[in-house]
């Protein structure tokens, strides 16, 4: 049977569904242990790799932690800016805008000195065309990364083609 242009909107709607994850990431703060006293952030957060447009979710429960956007200055010193407002949801989402350090530290009682802080380093986004980059030595891990998202662009797009003649024949 021929495909209806419902079936192609379909196909698209799935394929873009697969798709969105090579782009973005959700990063749940502790994985399955979420937002808490006694876990180590530092060696949670060397394991991953934040990029913009990846967000961060914070679970823990409410009322019992909180989460404070903070500076390199606060981080160090467990100490929230005055002029920050805390997120308090137990939920809490934030959107990684703008590359670079962040810095993020629970308010409550003495949690950040027992280590409840989190910093990350955010890299510039994901891009599906490789950036142009001279030729450097430097530059060989960002080609790298931009290869495999290629080729799971390409494998997505085959994935479709595929369903497309699936649905056709
Ligand atoms: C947390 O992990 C980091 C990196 O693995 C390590 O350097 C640090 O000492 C740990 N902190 C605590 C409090 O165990
Ligand atoms: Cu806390």
């Amino acid at each position: 049977m021929a495909p209806t242009p419902f079936m192609i909107a379909v196909i698209i709607v799935v394929v873009a569904i697969v798709a969105s994850p090579a782009m973005a990431t959700d990063h749940w703060v502790g994985d399955d242990q979420g937002w808490k006293l006694d876990f180590n952030y530092t060696a949670w957060a060397a394991t991953k790799q934040f990029h913009v447009g990846d967000k961060l979710i914070f679970k823990y429960k409410k009322d019992v932690h909180n989460v404070y956007k903070a500076d390199q200055e606060a981080f160090k010193s467990c100490t929230p800016s005055s002029d920050v407002t805390p997120l308090i949801s137990g939920n809490d989402e934030i959107s990684l805008t703008t590359p670079g350090k962040k810095w993020y530290i629970c308010g409550v009682g003495k949690h950040c000195e027992k280590g409840m802080k989190l910093a990350i380093n955010v890299l510039p986004a994901e891009s599906v065309s490789p950036a142009p980059s001279p030729s450097s030595p430097g530059s060989s891990s960002s080609s790298a990364s931009s290869i495999s998202l290629d080729s799971k662009f390409v494998a997505v797009i085959v994935a479709a083609f595929a369903m497309i003649v699936v649905i056709m024949t």
